[in-house]
């Protein structure tokens, strides 16, 4: 149904546009045939895990694609930062953006090393190398990069900086799988680079990650850790942790690798759309993908100009949420105002203007293969309408810290998952509520 007016608006009380939630992050399933197959031969042969068959084809698999010698697939992205970490020998402090996933600052800290939060360049959103080599101190052995969103980050100016301090320099490459920088698969940057592989992203593997890598004693010592530090029977050579992959994982990883280039099609073709349907709305911009790199255009990141707009990016998730679009506001707050950063470091945030600037900005909204053209077309038509009358909706919807989501789409977090039946619109009360879950938005 298409929306024309504000009262249209399921947030005052229209008729959701959809009946079904759309989430961010749905997975790309590949071909379940093939992979029914691969399921009923792991069964078959009863090799469930320890470096089984479809993990080495899958690494073999990886490390073409990446255009590097080794890759280590594992149970998930955070463990394979946390064991790349400490195979490199990280110990102080390490540099890192705010702007980007929990995990990796989590992954530091976990080892106690204090992640050191570096503000990004606004209009990339990736780390800003001039502040890096500012907050160099005694104490710091290395840099992670975070290739944000499949673009990738300076990897030339932040080795120059490395190698001028003799730092170490990883990158977290959680989005970046298939993607490139100035002809160079990324994967072959720094000591390593680190996959993910989850359920969200647009290759995976239930859950899993890999590290990449060139260096060729590294990927050994990586290899060892991930499996506690056994080197064969009965001989264990140093201190290790179980990041192993599991067959059925790349059974589903390799049965997307097929898929791939139909997956980045979509991503590619969806993204185009979103471009073209979002053009001309003024306030609204859609980040960009730099054409002259390879890309997997796995999100669709809005950034919205409240100046322009008269309303804000929290009120525009409001008002997809209550039409059943789950549009999330990552990377909010930036990892330094969570704990527990926030209590080690209060004032970190006076580093990161452009950080704090750009959390209260961003909103990514649903792609992938479970989205369809028309979807896309309905979702844009909720941001156009809202956008156009921005003014009168946000006098509408009332200004404040809250948030203000439909109670029922924060309640529990099964229900964050397709109703069976269609929701009935919130009464008036609960959609400005402050949400009984905030974690689930942010
Ligand atoms: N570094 C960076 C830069 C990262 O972005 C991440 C992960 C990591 C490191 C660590 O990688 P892993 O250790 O996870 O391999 C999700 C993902 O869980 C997380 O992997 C991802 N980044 C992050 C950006 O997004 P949440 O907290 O937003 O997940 P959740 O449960 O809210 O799911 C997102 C949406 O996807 C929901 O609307 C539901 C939908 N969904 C989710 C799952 C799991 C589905 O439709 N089906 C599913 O199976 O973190």
């Amino acid at each position: 149904m298409k929306k024309n007016t504000l009262n249209d608006l399921a947030v005052l009380g229209g008729i959701p546009s959809f009946e079904e939630k759309i989430h961010v992050g749905r997975p790309n399933i590949g071909s379940r045939e093939r992979l029914m197959e691969r399921i009923g031969n792991l069964l078959d042969t009863r090799w469930l895990s320890n470096s089984g068959p479809y993990v080495e084809e899958f690494e073999a698999r990886i490390a073409e694609k990446a255009g590097v010698r080794h890759a280590v697939a594992m149970c998930n992205a955070t463990v394979a930062l946390q064991i790349a970490i400490r195979a490199c020998g990280l110990t102080g402090e390490v540099i890192v953006p705010s702007f980007t996933f929990i995990a990796t600052a989590h992954a530091l800290e976990w080892q106690q090393i204090t992640p050191v939060f570096c503000d990004i360049d606004p209009q990339t959103h990736q780390i800003d190398p001039n502040q890096v080599e500012r907050l160099i101190t005694p104490r710091t052995s290395g840099i992670i990069g975070v290739h944000l969103w499949g673009r990738t980050c300076d990897v030339d100016a932040l080795a120059a900086v490395a190698r001028r301090h003799h730092l170490k320099l990883l990158f977290d490459a959680a989005h970046a799988f298939g993607c490139s920088s100035k002809g160079r698969s990324i994967g072959q940057f720094g000591e390593a680079e680190v996959f993910s592989f989850h359920a969200t992203k647009f290759l995976n593997t239930f859950e899993g990650g890999a590290v990449v890598t060139n260096d060729a004693a590294l990927a050994d010592k990586i290899r060892l850790m991930q499996n506690f530090g056994f080197r064969s029977y009965d001989d264990v050579v140093c201190s290790g942790t179980n990041g192993k992959m599991s067959e059925i994982a790349a059974a589903m990883g390799l049965t997307g690798l097929e898929s791939l280039e139909e997956f980045i099609g979509v991503n590619y073709r969806n993204y185009q759309q979103y471009r073209r349907e979002l053009e001309g709305v003024a306030g609204v911009r859609l980040l960009n993908y730099d054409a002259a790199d390879e890309s997997n255009y796995q999100y669709i990141v809005l950034e919205i100009d409240e100046a322009v707009t008269r309303i804000s990016r929290d009120q525009l998730a409001a008002v997809l949420w209550a039409e059943n679009v789950l549009a999330r506001r990552y990377f909010y707050p930036g990892c330094h105002r969570m704990e527990p950063y926030r209590s080690l470091f209060p004032d970190a945030g006076q580093n990161l203007p452009h950080t704090e600037h750009l959390v209260r900005r961003v909103l990514i909204l649903p792609t992938g293969t479970a989205v369809e053209p028309e979807q896309i077309r309905r979702i844009c038509g909720i941001v156009r309408l809202a956008v156009c009358q921005g003014e009168a909706l946000s006098r509408l919807l009332g200004h404040g810290e809250a948030v203000p989501v439909p109670r029922d789409a924060l309640d529990s977090a099964a229900e964050m998952w397709p109703a069976e039946e269609p929701e009935p619109a919130p009464a008036p009360e609960a959609r400005l509520a402050l949400p009984a879950r905030p974690a689930l938005i942010g």
